[in-house]
């Protein structure tokens, strides 16, 4: 008999194998046979493959597309890593961060019109994925679900690692402007504030340092360092704790009043630096989800201040130490379970919310 599986249960039966089994022999009070009941009591909200009847093959179009899209456009990974994290901060991840119009008020305020949003990108790639689930299954799939699982497919093909997407998650009908800028952190926001922000979503001093290891890909845009190297709290000169080096380093890469600093947010090509540019060239990580930015951490060259930060205490640098010091099997691991939790939070389901018919609109599907 030929047993057929696709490469979502396979990913799951090595996921659970690698993460949950080497957890269970850590934590004694999680024995093996509790594995699957301990999955579920973790997502009691969302439901393992809940498009099964709906629409079994929503999973395998968001990867197919997201394959056709990484092909072209390698940095996808890293701009829905950053979507996602916006969208599931503020407010939950109920896709509120796609809508282009509030309530078919136009002078309502979009959270992505909010001062953190103007460089968000991968709108368009959302956009793409949902119209070819539209094609198959019309109104069934939420665009948080399609968020959530993107996001993760995007990290597996950027050489994170995998963990399980649970479905079920119901779209807002409106955005939260107003909760945008007290729901994320800033990129000169001090440890105080940044574990403060964390922690009213849940997450303690491990899970923040392990979530801001999202930063290992992609591009950091100049616009966000651009205060550290120029007038650093209103102060007209650098953070004084970067050595001069790095400094100049970072000058070279983001000029003072660049113009593809532009404010408006509309300049696509941007200047920017990656954790990968900025190590000595005798480093031989790539610029993966391994032990890059961590080890950028320890030598006191984080490219944002709020990422230097996690040093400047015992209870987030002993997470960053740990990291830097293996293979980067441990922040990978830990990696998968933030992810999980990020993906999970305050979403909406059953009668909640809606399911979009377009991801940018407040138009939902009448079932
Ligand atoms: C649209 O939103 C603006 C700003 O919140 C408000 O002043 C106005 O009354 C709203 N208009 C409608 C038709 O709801
Ligand atoms: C951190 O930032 C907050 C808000 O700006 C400020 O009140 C606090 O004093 C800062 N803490 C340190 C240690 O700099
Ligand atoms: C940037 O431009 C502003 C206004 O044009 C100017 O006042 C400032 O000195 C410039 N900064 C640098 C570092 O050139
Ligand atoms: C982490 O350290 C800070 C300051 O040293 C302290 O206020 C906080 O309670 C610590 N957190 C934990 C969980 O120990
Ligand atoms: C969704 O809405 C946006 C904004 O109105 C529009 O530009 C886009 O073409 C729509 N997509 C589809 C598939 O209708
Ligand atoms: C990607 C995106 O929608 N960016 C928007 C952020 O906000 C600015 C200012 O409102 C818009 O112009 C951008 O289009």
């Amino acid at each position: 008999m030929k047993m057929k599986m696709n490469n979502y249960g396979l990913w799951m039966i090595i996921w659970v194998v690698s993460v949950l089994i080497p957890f269970s022999m850590r934590n004694p009070a999680l024995s093996c046979s509790s594995i699957s009941m301990a999955m579920a009591s973790q997502d009691t909200l969302l439901e393992f493959d809940y498009y099964r009847d709906s629409c079994p093959v929503a999973h395998v179009i968001v990867r197919s597309a997201m394959e056709e899209i990484y092909s072209h456009h390698k940095d996808v990974s890293a701009a829905l890593l950053r979507l996602i994290f916006h969208d599931c901060f503020v407010h939950g991840c109920d896709a509120s961060v796609l809508l282009d119009d509030s309530r078919g008020n136009q002078s309502y305020s979009i959270e992505k019109q909010a001062v953190p949003n103007r460089s968000l990108r991968g709108f368009d790639k959302i956009d793409f994925i949902k119209e070819k689930i539209e094609r198959v299954c019309p109104g069934v799939v939420s665009c948080a679900d399609i968020i959530s699982l993107a996001a993760r497919d995007g990290i597996v093909l950027a050489g994170g690692p995998f963990y399980p997407v649970f479905t079920g998650r119901r779209d807002s009908k409106r955005s939260y402007f107003e909760e945008v800028l007290s729901s994320l952190p800033a990129p000169d926001d001090n440890i105080t504030q940044i574990l403060h922000l964390f922690s009213t979503k849940g997450f303690n001093e491990r899970e923040t340092v392990t979530l801001l290891g999202g930063h290992s890909i992609g591009k950091m845009s100049c616009e966000f360092i651009q205060n550290r190297l120029y007038n650093f709290k209103e102060t007209r000169e650098p953070d004084p704790t970067v050595a001069p080096d790095f400094l100049n380093q970072m000058r070279l890469k983001c000029p003072a009043n660049d113009s593809s600093n532009s404010r408006n947010g509309l300049s696509r090509i941007r200047a920017g630096m990656s954790y990968f540019q900025e190590l000595s060239s005798s480093m031989s990580s790539g610029a993966g989800f391994d032990t890059h930015y961590y080890r950028s951490l320890l030598m006191g060259r984080g490219l944002l201040f709020a990422d230097q930060q996690m040093m400047a205490r015992e209870n987030t640098s002993r997470w960053v130490k740990e990291y830097a010091s293996d293979d980067g099997s441990t922040f990978r691991k830990d990696f998968a379970r933030v992810m999980m939790k990020l993906s999970n939070l305050n979403v909406l389901v059953g009668s909640q919310g809606g399911v979009r018919l377009n991801c940018s609109l407040p138009q939902f599907s009448s079932e």
